[in-house]
């Protein structure tokens, strides 16, 4: 298969609810959308999930931008490819680092070959689930109250899993009064590192509370720190941030750092690295769960496919698109019913890119095709 075109928009979808966490608010979702169309005729489909500021990692919108237009794009135009782990290798090469700008390209290619191999993206990565537990990522709210209301909604919904995002200064208070009220619902924490090993006392508290996991308590680079903190408490850590590649994982689950990993699909590069890490986490023992980047319609498909992989044994954050948009750009949208979503069974992703939808949310888009390309 060849590559013969690629579509990069640049697109702005508004929250329903703006987003908080302990690195900053989010009103709104900038992010790149990815199409590729091959000589077969083919289009795949793909979403970066940079955000618009560094602050969750170093990438953003703009500089996934630039890695697609002047480094990846030009490779991916190309290159004969027989199968998608091949354009992971190729942009791994060469071009360091950069995963998110990775991911959103390799993702429409793994769109492209299920479609031209009639299988659904879930079947070709190795699937195994017909649904998928999910669960909810909860943002800081002004109150402990406000966050229960909240909860209670979710659970009406049948979400699975409650995670809250935490922060020094909203922390136990706002554990201990969600425990008041709900002692048994499956709950964890996420700090986005915002604590260093200075905590470890304060961090201690948290294994009162009963948690699933504390989701990356410490630097958003480190596995050392974590590995002496989780000698030091009773919660398993769960790494976010910290897993980039195969070898970060493999060394963080060595030292001891971590008890779970979340893998995001951009974070690490792609769904051929996705599934690696995948792999190994299982042949140690560690579960995985699929995090969330507030994606869109397409992300978030790629987010089912990859959660139908049987390590994937504890809720995502993939929840269903109207907690996040008024319209999403899929069709159908994502629904979670009773907390489960259902795996498509169609070819590539399994849901329609809503083109108008599409259109009206672009703010501006750039074609690349290989005439254009020397
Ligand atoms: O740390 O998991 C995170 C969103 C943006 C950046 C980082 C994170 C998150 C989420 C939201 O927790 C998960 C989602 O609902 O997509
Ligand atoms: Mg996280």
């Amino acid at each position: 298969m060849k590559i013969t075109q690629v579509v990069l928009r640049y697109m702005k979808l508004k929250l329903l609810t703006p987003f908080v966490t302990s690195f900053g608010t989010e009103y709104d979702k900038d992010f790149i959308l990815v199409e590729i169309r091959t000589d077969k005729g083919i289009t795949g489909w793909g979403e970066s999930v940079a955000m618009v500021d560094p602050l969750y990692n170093e990438e953003t919108v703009k500089t996934n931008w630039h890695l697609l237009e002047d480094y990846l794009i030009p490779i991916i135009l190309k290159s004969e490819i027989q199968h998608p782990d091949e354009v992971s290798e190729v942009l791994f090469k060469h071009i360091k680092g950069n995963y998110m700008a990775k991911a959103a390209l390799e993702g429409a290619v793994w769109d492209a070959y299920s479609k031209m191999n009639n299988l659904s993206l879930a079947k070709a990565l190795g699937g195994t689930k017909e649904k998928i537990e999910v669960g909810v990522s909860i943002g800081i709210r002004e109150t402990v109250e406000d966050t229960v209301k909240v909860i209670e909604d979710r659970l009406r919904e049948g979400y699975k899993r409650f995670k809250l995002k935490v922060k020094p200064g909203w922390d136990l208070e706002l554990l201990e009064g969600v425990r008041e009220v709900y002692p048994d619902i499956p709950l964890m924490a996420d700090a986005n590192s915002a604590y260093t090993l200075q905590d470890i006392e304060h961090l201690a508290k948290f294994d009162r509370f009963n948690l699933m996991m504390i989701e990356q308590p410490l630097a958003h680079h480190d596995i050392m720190d974590h590995a002496e903190l989780q000698r030091s408490i009773k919660t398993p850590i769960c790494l976010d941030e910290s897993i980039h590649t195969y070898e970060d994982a493999k060394n963080a689950i060595k030292l001891g750092s971590c008890q779970i990993i979340n893998i995001k699909v951009g974070r690490v590069g792609g769904l051929t690295q996705a599934r690696k890490i995948h792999d190994l986490c299982q042949a140690n023992g560690i579960p995985v769960w699929c995090g969330g980047m507030l994606e869109a319609g397409i992300g978030r498909a790629h987010n089912i496919a990859i959660t139908s992989l049987p390590n994937f044994r504890l809720p995502g954050d993939t929840a269903g698109s109207a907690l996040y948009w008024a319209e999403d750009i899929i069709r159908p949208e994502v629904i979670a019913e009773n907390g489960y979503i259902t795996v498509p069974v169609s070819p590539g992703i399994g849901y329609e890119a809503d083109l108008d939808i599409i259109e009206k949310y672009t703010l501006h888009k750039k074609e690349y095709s290989s005439q254009s390309i020397n």
